[in-house]
């Protein structure tokens, strides 16, 4: 199986650039910020819970995130690998993933993670406000507490893949096509 986790800071293009490396290699994309999106929509308890941490621009408890994952992962028995975006976010969560997979008999086979500048973060969620709809990207003082929750909390997950010698860092400025065909350049080469 190919199990890749794409990383970076909210608004590098974890997103935009899963669109395209799914349909290249086949796989499930598994978006927690999707699932949490699809939850508030539909209204669930899971929605109701996971607003109230994603409205500050804070991340969810890790109970409920990787119970999520999980289950969204058994809904796909027949997948040929995953893409991971926006999961892991916590140490917790990377080593929940590792166990999980272990015992499905599988792995994470790479962690790719777009670099990207935080005065261009700015500017690419400011322009998503614009047609987004979602409260985290309309406030900039919320765009700026994701950024520090990332630094704080989400970058240090980046040594635990280096650990493991499975970190490959891409630069993540740039045309969406340039940066396709930098993560494409990786994957074929894992
Ligand atoms: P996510 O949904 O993961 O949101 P994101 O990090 O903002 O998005 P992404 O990096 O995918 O950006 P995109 O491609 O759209 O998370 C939302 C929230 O959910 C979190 O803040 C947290 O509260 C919660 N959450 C999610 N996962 C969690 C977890 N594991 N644990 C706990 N909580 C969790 O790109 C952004 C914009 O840039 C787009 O408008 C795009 O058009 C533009 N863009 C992309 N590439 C570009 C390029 N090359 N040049 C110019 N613009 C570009």
């Amino acid at each position: 199986m190919l199990n890749l986790v794409l990383f970076g800071p909210p608004g590098a293009g974890k997103g935009t650039q899963s669109a395209f490396l799914v349909d290249r290699y086949e796989l499930v994309h598994l978006s927690t910020g999707d699932l949490f999106r699809f939850n508030i929509k539909n209204e669930t308890e899971l929605g109701q819970l996971a607003k109230s941490y994603m409205d500050k621009g804070q991340l969810v408890p890790d109970s409920v995130t990787i119970s999520m994952l999980e289950d969204a992962v058994n809904k796909n028995p027949q997948a040929k690998g995953f893409i991971f975006d926006g999961f892991p976010r916590t140490h917790g969560q990377a080593q929940a993933l590792d166990a999980f997979l272990e015992g499905r008999s599988t792995g994470i086979t790479s962690m790719v993670a777009l670099e990207v500048p935080e005065d261009e973060l700015r500017v690419r969620l400011a322009e998503r406000a614009k047609t987004s709809g979602r409260p985290d990207d309309a406030d900039p003082s919320i765009i700026q507490n994701r950024i520090d929750v990332y630094n704080a909390e989400t970058a240090p997950v980046k040594d635990y893949y280096e650990g493991q010698a499975k970190y490959q860092g891409v630069d993540g400025v740039g045309s969406i096509e340039e940066i396709t065909d930098r993560l494409v350049g990786i994957i074929d080469a894992l």
